[in-house]
């Protein structure tokens, strides 16, 4: 029921819309994200820019967003500010640039952050939606993020009302958002499938100043095929998973899973549900990508509960077809909750995230290039990490057609410690860092995981270390990093020399 709130185009909502506000967008990954309203904010940006007039705003999302959010409006010059996660080629060079202050945060952290006002005061919700009532009832699209917490904060409220989603999705959400200390109590979750809140976000309809209507897809990217290292991949974290069952420290139920977003990551998944030594798990995830549908289908997933639903359009669809069958399978949440440190612990989840570089003890830059540019952001992987009671790590073992070793002496910028990282995996093998020192640790990264072009030069550094409780030099430690700026590789470096030297 909408007939009496006021449908107004997206052109209209962006003129309500000031230079220096704080826009609070639903998303999280392009899934549900708002995109008309933004794409016409973007327009009105680039006609105020050409007239000489300033107009930048502050965006605060769930997660990354489509290329009608950050996309259109970083090519726009028009965001001055951006938490907590991005993947947008635009807005990743507006970051670097130095043109867009970007906060990288922990994604459980960020209702809490707007809610203390850490980000500054929220002007505007802009909400996408299948549904919303006369009487103030929302219902989101693909996923939750942290609109139930900018809908309660914010000043003014834009609803998308997109009909390409249907509004028998209602369900398919549990809103809850935690108490603030000293009065939260523990979330009430112990199992994927517990629900602890309510089907909609309620707001006072006299803040809903207009609905734009809209019925567009979301904008959520193909995924390659999985390559041969891919493949490779996940056949390692399955073999490691299932050696785990039979030494019986992982249960005969299993236990939930989260995996990180992205080619590795469905390769891991797939390897997964086909491996004989793997039974029918649940997942406790925060995106939930094409393959968890697929093996939901399989029954080789017997329940996903997660922040998004970031599928291909085609894949959405056919959910949608099906949507009674999956209403006892699929469940999504805030990142307060899905994300929750509490609950990850107490699940006893494996977690399997991507890195960028991996030192040689076991530390993890997920975030940036060189220890300088940006690449996405932290995202929930650190949520994960820490609290899991097996944190993996996986990625190719060189990047850049060999010229870098993703195993590297020392991280470039550190996002997760050797303290919080179970094992590393790579197409090579598996490193089981449990129980083990930083030597020990140094010797099985660099054996089963690096590249055998890099072996030995990695072997270089760290065997001639052979005090102090961790094989590390100051000097030596970005000799790789710094023969790749010199040469374009970080094939070559002369550790004899190195050390003479130093
Ligand atoms: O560059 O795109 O130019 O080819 O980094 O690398 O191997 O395609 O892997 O797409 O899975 O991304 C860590 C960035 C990996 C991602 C990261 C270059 C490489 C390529 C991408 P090209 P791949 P992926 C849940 C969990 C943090 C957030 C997280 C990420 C590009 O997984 O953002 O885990 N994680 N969230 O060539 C220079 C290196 C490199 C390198 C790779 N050592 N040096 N370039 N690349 N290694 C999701 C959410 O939180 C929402």
């Amino acid at each position: 029921m909408t007939n009496q709130l006021a449908f107004i185009t997206a052109a209209e909502a962006a003129a309500f819309i000031s230079d220096g506000e704080t826009i609070g967008f639903s998303g999280f990954t392009p899934a549900g994200a708002a995109k008309a309203v933004p794409l016409a904010l973007a327009e009105r940006a680039t006609e105020l820019h050409a007239r000489g007039k300033p107009f930048r705003i502050g965006v605060i999302t769930g997660a990354s967003t489509g290329r009608s959010l950050d996309g259109a409006l970083a090519k726009a010059d028009a965001i001055a500010f951006r938490t907590p996660y991005q993947s947008d080629p635009d807005l990743r060079k507006s970051i670097n640039a130095g043109r867009t202050r970007f906060f990288d945060m922990h994604l459980s952290t960020v209702a809490q952050a707007i809610r203390y006002g850490f980000l500054g005061k929220v002007h505007w919700a802009i909400i996408e939606a299948c549904d919303v009532t006369a009487d103030g009832e929302i219902v989101l699209t693909s996923s939750v993020g942290v609109a139930p917490t900018i809908c309660r904060v914010a000043d003014r409220i834009i609803v998308e009302l997109n009909r390409r989603h249907p509004a028998a999705l209602r369900g398919f959400h549990d809103v809850y958002e935690p108490a603030d200390p000293p009065h939260r109590r523990e979330v009430p979750i112990y199992k994927p499938s517990d629900r602890i809140g309510a089907a909609t976000i309620k707001v006072d309809p006299k803040r809903i100043i207009g609905i734009v209507e809209t019925n567009l897809d979301d904008e959520t990217n193909a995924f390659d095929e999985p390559n041969e290292v891919t493949c490779k991949i996940g056949d390692n974290v399955a073999d490691f998973l299932a050696r785990e069952m039979r030494a019986k420290r992982i249960p005969k139920c299993f236990l939930p899973v989260q995996s990180g977003v992205g080619n590795i990551a469905n390769a891991v998944l797939g390897a997964m549900s086909s491996h004989s030594g793997i039974p029918p798990f649940e997942m406790y995830t925060e995106v939930i990508q094409d393959s968890v549908i697929e093996l939901i289908r399989l029954g080789k997933v017997k329940f996903a509960s997660g922040v998004s639903l970031t599928v291909s359009n085609a894949v959405l669809q056919s959910i949608y077809q099906d949507i009674e069958s999956f209403r006892s399978k699929l469940l999504l949440r805030p990142q307060e909750i899905a994300n929750n440190p509490e609950i990850v612990r107490r699940l006893g989840l494996i977690s399997i995230n991507t890195a960028i570089e991996v030192d040689i003890f076991g530390n993890i830059n997920s975030t940036h290039v060189m220890g300088k540019q940006m690449m996405n952001g932290i995202g929930g992987s650190g949520d994960f990490t820490r609290n899991a009671y097996l944190s993996i790590f996986t990625c190719p073992s060189t990047a850049k057609g060999g010229k870098i070793s993703t195993i590297v002496p020392f991280v470039s910028h550190l996002d997760h410690s050797e303290h919080s990282v179970s094992a590393v995996i790579t197409e090579n093998g598996i490193a089981d860092l449990r129980g083990k020192s930083p030597h020990e640790r140094a010797r099985v990264i660099v054996d089963n995981c690096a590249h055998p072009d890099y072996r030995d030069e990695l072997h270089g550094y760290f065997d001639q270390v052979k005090d102090g409780q961790t094989p590390q030099t100051l000097a030596g430690a970005f000799a790789m990093h710094q023969q790749l700026l010199k040469t374009g590789s970080m094939r070559g470096v002369d550790w004899e020399r190195f050390f003479a030297e130093a």
